[in-house]
């Protein structure tokens, strides 16, 4: 009998990164639980996680390309595959480059492969129609961070295990195990917090399993936490409760900030955003007494029309009560691969509206465009007319606005070409289909989620068996070089040394790294028998913040060293870094923003529009998330599929009883571009005038290869979300707070 193997691997399956500890014999997966050693998840796992072995072994996984024959996607080699991108496509790339759009979904940030190759097929496509799952998602959060620190990528984090309070504004960690706050066992760590004596407050629509586990819970009308957010800021200028810490000198803009936040009492507001001007006020006072605080905003205020002055907010807040850079309050990580020898200092700052989109004319932000225009660029002719798609790990049939409509205008498109796992509602349009090897056979290391962890750590995990096909890196650098006409057989061999030896050459000449001036050829020997990825983040690694420089610093961190600490590598709580990460022209943190002080005015014109109280028949629709889900790629797995129906209705019984829809009973949704039919739930846990509906469903669209999800389809909330409105900074679009109406169906 063949021997059990134990190996430990990182779960990429969510931003919590929770080490596994893994039991295989051959080829078989026997056991997956958490690894009680890791230094960072230290046994925590939820239910996802120990299905990755249900994951590598289901069915459905498409294990060979599919290319489209006669309507039917028929099994080809991978030679077939690339010579039937190369005929098709390149024809309408030559014609036109902006023809050809591309989307990119959220798993591409939870590979190894997608974090670091994306960009070079970005660069060989050379269009400028590129959307992504951010714009249904943080851009807010990049537009914030840009504005106010010069670099979109900065985004501070509440530090969770050291905060004595904690406002949570639209996030619900215990069930989807936290966001922009890389935190294994979330749950945990926020009962830590209040065992300690610390307080958590949890603002959001609905009586979430968080808000059930919190101090105290505020409903607050959907969409109108900048209101809120807002308000508290007044407060705090209004009660002289200002205080900037230790960052004083690193700030400005504060003066205008005080007169901008003016109009916002918690008078003014509270009838707007359904809570109570005395619990702001409160609120207020907690926050800049506590002894350290923090304001953590996510999904639910994000995506709304005012998504990125609500992100703004939260900073702001945390910085005027003295709560920015220190211990306790919002802090900034330092990952391993982060650049070393950096400092801080003016620089050209963040630049969005470089070019606009065709349609609607909607500024680029970070080189995306909205996604909630794609349609609108595939259905509307004229030059720059998408006809052909390029998607790599994404759903937007399910995941953006408008889905029915897109899933209409994808069966228009010329040409189109997905990486991709399965065969789901959107790649079912694809004309080729190319899967990456299962994220079992390929190395991992979470190059997106350690710059926004409680804790600086590390953890690297090798492939735990042995390729069956081209990984996640080898797909896209192979399409990469063969849409930039370099032959559809094209070796990915090739672009994995090109890209190795660009960040040895741009290492080597940056003034203040560690191997500034070695010879490129004596590191590229160093890196032994690494190639592609591996050899990247080994590169990345030794020249980053903990790194052995190559030998200039002996004892510290390498690909080699972390390989050697299969739990991972702890650095230590969060540090200061101001300044040296700002980036913005003045070389401060930038308080006051012309875009911020205009978003500013268009929340006061808002609030000046803004009836007296919600009308008594208003009904806004908002989204949720559950523990077994993981948004629309998951309901493949029978194991996870158990239990009670979880794309339900959630109405509250008073809003029930006025429109006579009965619990367990279908209802028909509907809203200004969609309607649906859902079973009810009937629940006190949603405010009155509130209805929730959870995304990533509605698996029941033909040509999909989905068996196990398809027997549980649920719908799809995207096809009444609107893609009209947007947070106008960001381009993001608008997903909760979405005007419906119910009628028993
Ligand atoms: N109404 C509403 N809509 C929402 C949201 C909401 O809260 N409400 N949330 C939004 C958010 S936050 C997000 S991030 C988006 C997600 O939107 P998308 O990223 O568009 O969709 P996912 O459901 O994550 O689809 C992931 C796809 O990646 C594939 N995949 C999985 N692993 C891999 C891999 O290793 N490699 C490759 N190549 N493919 C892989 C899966 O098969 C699946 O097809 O949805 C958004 N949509
Ligand atoms: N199990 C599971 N885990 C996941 C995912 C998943 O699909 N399933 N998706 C992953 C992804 S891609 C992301 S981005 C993260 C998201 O992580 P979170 O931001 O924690 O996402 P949600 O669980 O959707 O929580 C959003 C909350 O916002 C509330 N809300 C809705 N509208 C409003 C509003 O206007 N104001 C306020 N204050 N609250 C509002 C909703 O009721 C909900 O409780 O989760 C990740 N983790
Ligand atoms: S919480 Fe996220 S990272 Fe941890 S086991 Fe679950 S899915 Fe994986
Ligand atoms: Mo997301």
């Amino acid at each position: 009998m063949e021997s059990t193997r134990v190996s430990y691997r990182t779960c990429p399956l969510c931003e919590a990164t929770c080490g596994l500890e893994i039991h295989t014999r051959g080829e078989r997966v026997t056991k997956i639980r958490g690894d009680a050693d890791d230094v960072f998840s230290k046994g925590y796992v939820c239910p996802k996680g120990t299905q990755l072995a249900a994951l590598h072994a289901d069915p459905d996984r498409l294990r060979a390309p599919l290319v489209k024959r006669d309507g039917r996607h028929v099994e080809v080699s991978w030679d077939e595959a690339f010579e039937e991108i190369e005929r098709r496509l390149l024809p309408i790339l030559e014609r036109n480059r902006n023809a050809v759009g591309a989307y990119l979904g959220n798993p591409s940030v939870h590979n190894l492969g997608g974090s670091l190759y994306v960009r070079p097929l970005l660069k060989a496509l050379a269009t400028r129609n590129l959307y992504s799952a951010s714009t249904v998602d943080q851009m807010p959060r990049h537009v914030s961070s840009g504005l106010l620190y010069g670099d979109a990528g900065t985004m501070p984090v509440p530090d969770l295990d050291r905060t004595d309070f904690l406002l949570m504004l639209g996030a619900n960690p215990l069930e989807s195990n936290g966001s922009l706050c890389t935190a294994p066992d979330f749950p945990g760590r926020l009962k830590a917090l209040r065992e300690r004596g610390g307080k958590l407050i949890v603002v959001d629509p609905r009586r979430s399993r968080t808000a059930a586990i919190a101090d105290e819970h505020l409903f607050v009308r959907p969409g109108q936490d900048a209101l809120l957010l807002v308000s508290l800021l007044n407060v705090v200028f209004d009660e002289g409760r200002v205080d900037l810490g230790d960052v004083a000198d690193h700030v400005e803009g504060v003066d205008e900030i005080a007169k901008a936040v003016r109009p916002f009492t918690p008078e003014r507001v509270a009838p707007v955003c359904g809570i109570p001007a005395d619990d702001i006020r409160r609120l207020a006072r907690d926050l800049s007494e506590a002894r350290s605080a923090a304001v953590y905003g996510r999904i639910g205020v994000h995506t709304v029309a005012f998504g990125t002055l609500a992100s703004w907010a939260t900073d702001a807040l945390a910085l005027v009560t003295g709560n920015f850079d220190r211990p306790g309050g919002a802090m900034l990580p330092l990952a391993a691969h982060a650049l070393r020898g950096r400092s801080g200092g003016p620089r050209r700052g963040f630049r969005m509206g470089r070019w606009r989109s065709r349609v609607r004319d909607l500024p680029e932000v970070r080189g995306e465009l909205p996604i909630a225009t794609l349609a609108d660029e595939i259905e509307t002719p004229g030059d720059d007319q998408i006809r052909a798609l390029v998607t790599v790990a994404g759903n937007p049939v399910l995941s953006a606005p408008e889905g029915e409509r897109l899933d209409a205008a994808l069966a228009d498109l010329d040409f189109m070409v997905s990486v991709d796992i399965y065969c789901n509602e959107t790649t079912r349009h694809a004309d080729v289909i190319l899967p990456p090897a299962s994220s079992l056979e390929s190395s991992h290391y979470d190059l997106a989620f350690y710059g926004i962890a409680v804790r600086n750590v590390a953890n690297w995990s090798p492939p735990l068996f042995e390729r069956t096909g081209p990984s996640e890196s080898d797909v896209l650098a192979r399409l990469a070089l063969v849409v930039s006409g370099q032959g559809a057989d094209a070796d990915p061999d090739v672009l994995h040394a090109t890209l190795v030896r660009g960040l040895v050459e741009a290492q080597t000449s940056r003034e203040g790294s560690p191997i500034a001036s070695r010879k490129v050829d004596e590191i590229l020997a160093a890196l032994g028998d690494r190639r592609g990825p591996d050899a990247l983040v080994d590169v990345m690694i030794r020249t980053g913040a903990y790194g052995d420089g190559f030998g200039a610093n002996p004892d510290g961190l390498s690909l080699d060293k972390l390989e050697a600490n299969p739990h991972g590598i702890d650095f230590g709580p969060l540090v200061p870094r101001i300044p040296e990460v700002l980036s913005t022209p003045s070389g401060r943190i930038e308080l006051a923003a012309p875009e911020i002080l205009g978003d500013l005015a268009r929340l006061e014109a808002a609030l000046d529009a803004a009836p007296e109280a919600a009308a008594d028949d208003e009904l806004l629709l908002v989204g949720r998330r559950h523990l077994r889900s993981n948004n629309s790629w998951m309901h493949n797995l029978a194991p996870l599929m158990s239990g009670r129906e979880r794309c339900t209705l959630q109405m509250n019984p008073a809003d029930a009883g006025r429109l006579g829809v009965e619990d367990g009973k279908h209802a028909r949704i509907e809203s200004r571009v969609g309607k649906v039919t859902a079973t009810v739930e009937l629940t006190e846990d949603v405010m009155p005038g509130v209805v929730s509906l959870p995304h990533g469903w509605g698996h029941d669209l033909e040509g999909a290869r989905l068996d196990v999800a398809r027997a549980h389809p649920g719908v799809n909330s995207n096809r009444l979300t609107d893609g009209r409105p947007l947070d106008p900074l960001s381009g993001n679009a608008v997903l909760n707070g979405i005007p419906v109406a119910v009628t028993p169906a």
